[in-house]
């Protein structure tokens, strides 16, 4: 937590509650932070809104059907529903977000893997939609005409993995794919998003995951920008590229020399997971330290929830973005811990609570804050915020890792290899109490490629027979 509040003002309408009928919820939750910025800004004055805005959702406003904790449950169906509807037609103001229909399938499909749903059911769907968005140089778009670009075909590949299936895979084009990737590879060792486009640590991550998916080959084509620095191969100076988007502050930048955020954190991270295990990578290229104080500075109190930079505010999206680096960033100090002690899978072992963040303060925001309790469904960034797609996708996500711990086994012995580490997954279970039903606790996805980890396997292993195009 950024600050511990037990002596801190109480805020909201249960400032002196009747204890008899109002639930347990830890001070740090329900009160200001002791320790005050005494500068006001327009960003301490959003803050101070931002507090007065949760703190009613935070202690159960509104929620008839809190347990004893003040946790409301998860409205899975209305959720389930909204995502469905996403899939469908969809209204002219989402005119816009035409040229991001792959990143729709996926938060769509993703969250719905999530909350428990067979998504292959979409599989002839999603290989007729994606086919005509693959460009014959390579790549995909974000609609049939339009140009590839590394995010809307980081899409649809995790989406056709999502779905998997022999008919799902064979749409990729693996050679036009290389191709395209080494002309976007960089002399500095970064990737450009797009031909001619910026370069940033989503492409690094973006074509981490496609080459490591897919076992595209990587030689470098002749012709590819990077050659002229000497790069042989796909992945030559990712690594150190990406450490240079390290910032001052310790989190990481779209690229060097910009704002640390979350989101490229995340990107940063997962990147490293993939050229090599991260116990290797993470410590080598980052300095963890640095990283980790600027990451436990993203959890808010009394929000409980993560921001995504300094001195901006919570959001729910920021559950994956800021959430998903945990258990990188652990793996990468524990490094593998062998094969776990086989327990009953219907009983949650309940743990020491060693964790790094706050899980219960995250898991609260995220019950209280983020779910749109009305017919609409879905989840939002904030009370004063629409549900939409993508942050459906990347709570659900977050509620995922705050529920779940995740363990490296073991790593691969060999570092040429993409797919040798093995991770494990197991319910977390804090032996300071449960503050949600067991009934919510949500599915989970790999910590590295942010699908369930039998879809990565499956697409993983569909590849691996496939030496050359
Ligand atoms: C700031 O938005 C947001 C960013 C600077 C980064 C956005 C990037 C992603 C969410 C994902 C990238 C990852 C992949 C895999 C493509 P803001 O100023 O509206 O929000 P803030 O106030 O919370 O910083
Ligand atoms: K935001
Ligand atoms: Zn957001």
């Amino acid at each position: 937590m950024a600050t511990t509040a037990s002596r801190g003002s109480s805020i909201g309408p249960n400032a002196e509650p009747d204890t008899s009928s109002v639930p347990v919820i830890p001070s740090l939750l329900t009160s200001h932070p002791p320790i005050r910025d005494a500068l006001a800004t327009d960003s301490s004055q959003l803050q101070d809104e931002t507090v007065e805005e949760c703190a009613p959702f935070l202690t159960g406003y509104g929620h008839d059907r809190c347990n004893t904790h003040g946790t409301p449950p998860l409205l899975r169906d209305r959720h389930v529903k909204f995502l469905q509807k996403q899939l469908g037609m969809l209204p002219s103001i989402f005119k816009s977000a035409d040229p991001s229909r792959p990143w729709i399938f996926y938060w769509c499909l993703n969250g719905l893997s999530i909350l428990g749903e067979d998504v292959a059911e979409y599989r002839s769907r999603l290989v007729e939609t994606v086919r005509p968005m693959q460009n014959k140089d390579g790549g995909f778009a974000g609609g049939f005409g339009q140009t590839s670009h590394l995010a809307t075909t980081y899409a649809a590949v995790l989406s056709l993995a999502l779905v998997g299936g022999e008919d799902a895979y064979e749409v990729i084009d693996r050679r036009s794919m290389w191709k395209w990737l080494c002309s976007l590879k960089q002399p500095d060792g970064g990737f450009q998003m797009a031909a001619g486009g910026e370069e940033d640590v989503r492409g690094a991550y973006c074509a981490s995951v496609i080459i490591s998916l897919l076992n595209i080959p990587r030689n470098l084509a002749h012709d590819s920008p990077a050659c002229s620095a000497g790069h042989t191969d796909l992945f030559g100076g990712l690594p150190e590229w990406v450490g240079r988007c390290q910032t001052y502050e310790g989190g990481v930048s779209a690229a060097p020399g910009f704002e640390a955020h979350g989101a490229y954190a995340f990107c940063a991270l997962g990147c490293l997971a993939i050229l090599d295990s991260p116990h290797r990578t993470i410590p080598k290229y980052l300095d963890v330290p640095r990283f980790l104080s600027w990451l436990s500075s993203r959890q808010y109190a009394p929000e409980g929830g993560f921001s995504g930079r300094t001195n901006k505010l919570v959001d729910g999206c920021y559950s994956h973005w800021v959430g998903g680096c945990w258990p990188l960033i652990e793996a990468s100090f524990r490094g593998p811990e062998g094969q776990p002690a086989a327990r009953p899978a219907d009983k949650p072992l309940e743990q020491v609570d060693d964790s790094l963040f706050n899980r219960n303060g995250l898991i609260r925001y995220i019950f209280c804050c983020c779910q749109d309790m009305s017919k609409r469904g879905g989840l939002r960034d904030k009370p004063s915020k629409y549900s939409d797609a993508y942050h459906t996708c990347y709570v659900l996500s977050g509620l995922s890792s705050a529920q779940h711990k995740w363990a490296l086994v073991s790593a691969r012995a060999d570092a040429t290899l993409l797919d040798g580490d093995r991770w494990f997954v197991s319910p977390f279970m804090s032996a300071k109490g449960q503050i949600f039903e067991e009934v919510d606790r949500v599915g989970t996805t790999h910590p590295v490629y942010v699908i369930p980890q039998q879809k990565v396997d499956d697409c993983q292993q569909y590849f691996a027979v496939k030496t050359g195009f």
